[in-house]
């Protein structure tokens, strides 16, 4: 039996599937992941993208903080690809319970997926740092320059940067819908974003899937690895 088919069959006989995915399921959405060959750590900047996006350096320099935050990391007409809207179609028959995701670019809803954890928050939440005043995402990006508040604060997006813990409430829901799982999809992600990765280690069922397009660490772990593109395997899986 051909991989793409004892993934047919696992997905075909469970209705307890939890999804679990990273940058690389919003590449064909054209939203560059940071860890391919063409990612974003690929390009050269005056400082390494780890340490841009990350808390202090957006608390000393938040001009150069969104200067590449607006460039590299926000796309606002991105659309969901044949990944998101598979994943929402399995959700909508009662195969998928959840999706817990490490991306911010909130794909997964606008595709119609409505159980949705988001370890890494979202580009489309953004608060002053003062009044925890509410902003969207369009007035972040026409703000010129770093996004301030009616109240003189600045504007901080609902996105954990590097040095900042996750959200506990939502850490402790995704471990917990892990355990729980009967098939678990690990897709579009290196592993290699801690605490994130770690969470792949509490599903103590049988069916750990992992698709990538390049192996990872934790292939040794899966029943069934796929590498290769998770949208063109998405397809096929709901043709
Ligand atoms: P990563 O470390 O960049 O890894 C992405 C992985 O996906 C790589 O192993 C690629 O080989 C693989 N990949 C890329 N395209 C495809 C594809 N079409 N099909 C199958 N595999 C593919 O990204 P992770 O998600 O592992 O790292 C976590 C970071 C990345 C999180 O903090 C995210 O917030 C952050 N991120 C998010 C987005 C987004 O929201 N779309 C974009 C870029 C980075």
């Amino acid at each position: 039996m051909s991989k793409i088919n004892k993934l047919k069959d696992i997905i075909s006989n469970s209705n307890n599937i939890v999804f679990f995915g990273g940058a690389g399921v919003s590449t064909a959405s054209n939203i560059p992941d940071f860890r391919s060959q063409d990612g974003l750590y690929s390009e050269q900047y005056d400082y390494p993208p780890e340490r841009i996006i990350s808390n202090s350096f957006f608390m000393v320099n938040p001009e150069e903080f969104y200067r590449f935050y607006k460039n590299k990391m926000v796309y606002r007409d991105a659309k969901p690809n044949y990944a998101h809207i598979a994943l929402a179609k399995l959700e909508e028959q009662g195969k998928v319970k959840s999706i817990i995701t490490q991306n911010i670019d909130n794909l997964h809803q606008m595709a119609g997926s409505k159980n949705v954890i988001e370890l890494h928050g979202s580009v489309h939440r953004n608060y002053c740092m003062k009044c925890d005043k509410f902003y969207d995402l369009n007035y972040i990006l026409d703000y010129e320059g770093v996004p301030i508040c009616n109240c003189g604060g600045t504007i901080k997006p609902d996105v954990v940067l590097y040095e900042e813990p996750l959200n506990n409430e939502a850490m402790t829901k995704a471990i917990q819908i892990i355990n729980q799982a009967e098939v678990f999809i690990v897709a579009g992600t290196s592993l290699t974003v801690y605490p994130a990765a770690n969470m792949v280690r509490y599903f103590p069922g049988e069916h750990f899937v992992l698709i990538n397009k390049e192996k990872t660490s934790y292939d040794r772990f899966a029943d069934l690895v796929i590498n290769d593109y998770i949208e063109k395997v998405f397809e096929e899986i709901v043709k």
